[in-house]
């Protein structure tokens, strides 16, 4: 099958999914943003429309202070006798995480920590006794002590009501020797039970490899050729090709839905949009093996469009801010047909900017903002990777500034503008055409511009894009685009994004 790839486009990452009757759910990871943990719903694997967050309250995770990297990391979604699951790890926050909900779209639980069981990426499986099993990828970022080392792939069983270990980790097998072998999932079929894991990283290495055993803790036999999903070595458009989950299509044939990213360049590449969604189809060979296809680059037809005119009463799904909650500095009601920010002065450098954030899902876009600064206000409209790595176009004080920070490296190109009027800011995500960088050298050239009460448009700067991806700044997340007041109340309207691959 041609599956639309990215299946979702943008910073979803860490994908796992589970099939409901005819239904399908699907989650990702977020980090440090908020509400975390989106949950789509599709019927035919091809169209997904977010339906909720596992984590929309304070005290779920502990993600307003963690630092960049922390928080909700792969997360597991499974479902049994009407009652779906999520299991996830709060990195560098409250630990392994257990949450409920008999309606995926929420509300979902508190989330219990499976206590003393330190690791990433859990999977939740159970035997045909109904024994929950929790296995784990063994890279503690929970404890608090610096992590010593991996331990493989290990297993505990748990009691899901109370999150208490019934046994103490056992390793299983873990991968053909490459390094980070992480993402586990175990899956029933047939006579076996498959060990499907990630290994060799989630950089251009990445891979996924399977196991088979007799019972849902081994022993494991590695399969005959391993990994069986990679871009590494190739120059496919879709790389770092793994953490797969494996699911039955409606067909009844089976597919590997997992994290890819979309590198552009040359011999150095650079991925604007972080890791996302993928699907490729897998089967079942004569043997008793899984086998999969290569991850096919498909961006779905056309130009995509995404408008918020902010006159509703809740904001979108989409929204997320960082380490707090987008009700926490919006507000939709002060101003009917507006968004109006409350700064306290914090700004893009600090872990907690009153940002409201949409995520970049295309390679090339293009995204204004009405901006109506007040009298006392500084704002506007900004993409950011993390604390270290953002560019931005604000307006305050009859000044339109454009910034970029790169690891503490700043400039500023500044554009008097003399009054309090509204602004429109725009960021352009281009190709870069030769007049700032060789297409084949960088990701894309990012272009701020303002349109000043008189309708005249003023270019502040064209800033080359590579600093703002995966590659570059290092963070699990990917760009994300925003509206941010640093100071005052800060009025925005029309909220546009237009984007094609
Ligand atoms: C995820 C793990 C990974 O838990 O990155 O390297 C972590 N790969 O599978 C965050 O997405």
């Amino acid at each position: 099958m041609m599956w639309p790839n990215p299946l979702i486009a943008g910073f979803y990452p860490d994908p796992s999914v589970v099939k409901v009757g005819d239904d399908y759910y699907l989650v990702n990871s977020t980090f440090e943003y908020l509400p975390g943990i989106p949950v789509f719903h599709s019927r035919d694997l091809v169209d997904w429309t977010q339906i909720g967050h596992v984590v929309d309250r304070p005290g779920q995770l502990d993600s307003h202070a963690v630092p960049t990297l922390g928080g909700a990391w792969a997360p597991t979604i499974r479902h049994r006798d009407g009652v779906f699951y999520v299991v996830v790890t709060d990195a560098m926050g409250r630990g392994m995480l257990v949450f409920t909900a008999s309606d995926p779209a929420g509300p979902w639980s508190d989330g219990i920590v499976v206590e003393g069981v330190h690791g990433i990426d859990p999977d939740l499986a159970w035997d045909a006794d109904g024994l929950a099993y929790i296995t784990y990828s063994g890279l503690d970022v929970t404890s608090g002590e610096p992590p010593a080392g991996h331990d493989g792939i290990l297993q505990v069983t748990v009691d899901l009501s109370t999150g208490a270990a019934l046994s103490s980790p056992v390793s299983l097998w873990s991968g053909t020797g490459l390094k980070f072998p992480e993402a586990p999932h175990l899956y029933q079929h047939g006579e076996y039970w498959y060990l499907v894991i990630a290994e060799g990283g989630t950089e251009r290495g990445h891979g996924i490899s399977v196991a088979r055993g007799p019972h849902p803790s081994g022993p494991f036999t590695g399969a005959p050729v391993n990994p069986i999903v990679s871009a590494r070595s190739t120059s496919r458009p879709v790389q770092n090709t793994g953490h797969g989950d494996l699911v039955e299509t409606p067909e009844g044939g089976w597919a590997i839905v997992m994290l890819g990213m979309r590198p552009t360049g040359g011999t150095q590449a650079f991925s604007a949009m972080g890791r996302e969604t993928f699907i490729t189809d897998a089967r079942w060979t004569s043997d008793g093996w899984l086998e999969a296809d290569p991850v096919l680059s498909n961006p779905r037809a056309g130009e995509f469009e995404f408008s918020d005119s902010f006159d509703g009463s809740s904001l979108g799904l989409e929204w997320i801010g960082v380490r707090r909650y987008p009700s926490s500095f919006a507000s939709l009601s002060s101003r009917p047909g507006h968004v109006v920010l409350t700064g306290d002065g914090s700004s893009l450098d600090d872990q907690r900017p009153a940002f409201l954030g949409y995520r970049q899902q295309h390679p090339l876009a293009s995204v204004s903002a009405v901006v109506e600064p007040g009298a006392s206000g500084l704002g506007g409209l900004a993409v950011r990777y993390d604390e270290l790595h953002h560019y931005e176009i604000e307006v305050g004080s009859g000044v339109v500034t454009a910034r970029a920070a790169v690891s503490g490296i700043r400039q500023e190109w500044t554009l008097d503008v003399s009054s309090d009027s509204p602004v429109t800011l725009g960021l352009d995500f281009v190709a870069p055409q030769g007049e700032t960088m060789m297409p084949m050298l960088t990701s894309d050239i990012v272009v701020l511009s303002a349109v000043t009460a008189d309708g005249v448009r003023h270019e502040l700067a064209r800033v080359d894009g590579r600093y703002l991806s995966q590659e570059t700044a290092a963070s699990f997340t990917g760009r994300v685009i925003g509206l941010y007041a640093t100071s005052g109340e800060v009025a925005f309207t029309a909220f546009h994004y237009k984007g094609r691959d």
